[in-house]
């Protein structure tokens, strides 16, 4: 465990990593359950604090870079991910946290999130997901539901929306869980094994926004009806949900099939967050209500080498050769011409 040398070698707590900021959300946001966890977990990590680093866009959600007692980059709309993979590069033993929305992460930082998924960069990607722009006062989001009215769409929004594990999934994220806002074991857990994952880990949080979309998440997350309509998945447990645990899934064809267990020879599909395959972690993603219970927890968990050792190992085999003696030489180094 990580100890802290000017409080005589105690180890660290959740108050350790509350900053003197005063919290400026409005009373019963989603973000102040994220926070909360967010300064338990990285108590409980272990990680030296002066290498634990909490990098955010700009949007509500980014704002709690204020709020976590690390250093930290309250940076521009959309750029945090390309500022957290220099971040890296340049030190890979930080502790990367990426705090971001759906607005910043999906839309303006949508090309930068899908290369970092691609190249596996060793960060943790928390994406406040609340279906809006909350800071700027209720424009659709990328994954703002259709018929959802906003200040952008009053008759309702007319786009498909983004399902991020799909994207994220898509994009070759190693790493893809999803979880609820009033959910603080699953959220824990999730964060510390995303902690625990080398590579990008993506963390889509389902975050309620009370001012432009309170309670757009309460058919899944709800407590009459989060039995019914959220599966949590656990490595190695066969699927199952409902009040009675009555419920599981099937592959059927290229499908899952929602089934009732005792109709059922063999029992309920179980879950491998460790298959290198993406088709069962895809479908399971993609699941959504009526048809389907939303899937929380850990959906991908896969090994895959870290873009910095990748770039790391390419810089030392390359100093190893000797080609370049100093900066002239590189610059003669290919194809090289004069101009006359
Ligand atoms: C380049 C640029 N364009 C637009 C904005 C305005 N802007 C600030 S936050 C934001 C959206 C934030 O939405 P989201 O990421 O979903 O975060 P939330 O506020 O909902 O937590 C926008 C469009 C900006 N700050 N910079
Ligand atoms: S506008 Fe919404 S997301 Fe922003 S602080 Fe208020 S409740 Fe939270």
């Amino acid at each position: 465990m990580q100890t802290d040398a000017k409080n005589n070698g105690a180890a660290l707590t959740t108050k350790d990593f509350k900053s003197d900021q005063a919290v400026r959300w409005c009373p019963g946001c989603g973000d102040y359950m994220i926070l909360a966890i967010m300064q338990k977990a990285m108590a409980n990590m272990g990680h030296k604090k002066e290498n634990t680093l909490s990098i955010s866009g700009i949007g509500c959600s980014s704002r709690i870079t204020y709020y976590l007692d690390t250093y930290g980059i309250h940076s521009i709309h959309g750029r945090a991910i390309a500022v957290a993979t220099g971040a890296k590069l340049a030190n890979p033993d930080l502790n990367v946290w990426v705090f971001t929305g759906d607005g910043d992460c999906m839309a303006i930082g949508g090309n930068h999130f899908i290369h970092a998924c691609r190249r596996n960069v060793d960060l943790n990607i928390v994406i406040f997901n609340n279906k809006i722009y909350g800071m700027t006062k209720g424009q659709s989001s990328p994954t703002t539901p259709e018929g959802v009215k906003t200040k952008t769409a009053p008759e309702g929004s007319y786009e498909n929306p983004f399902n991020i594990g799909e994207i994220a999934i898509g994009a070759g994220a190693s790493f893809f869980a999803r979880v609820p806002d009033n959910d603080p074991k699953l959220l824990e857990d999730v964060m510390m094994q995303a902690y625990n994952h080398k590579g990008t880990s993506v963390i889509e949080v389902l975050q309620n926004c009370v001012i432009f979309t309170d309670g757009i998440h309460e058919q899944i997350t709800g407590r009459e009806t989060k039995d019914e309509n959220q599966v949590i998945l656990e490595q190695g447990q066969p699927i199952l949900f409902g009040k009675e645990k009555e419920h599981g899934l099937k592959v059927d064809g290229m499908r899952l099939k929602k089934i009732i267990l005792e109709n059922e020879i063999g029992g309920s599909l179980v879950h491998d967050a460790e298959e290198a395959d993406v088709l069962q972690h895809l479908a399971l993603a993609k699941m959504q209500l009526p048809d389907f219970p939303v899937a929380m927890g850990v959906i991908r968990k896969v090994e895959s080498k870290p873009f910095e050792e990748r770039v790391h190992s390419a810089i030392k085999s390359a100093k190893g050769r000797g080609d370049f003696n100093n900066i002239n030489d590189l610059f003669r180094s290919g194809s090289t011409w004069e101009i006359s």
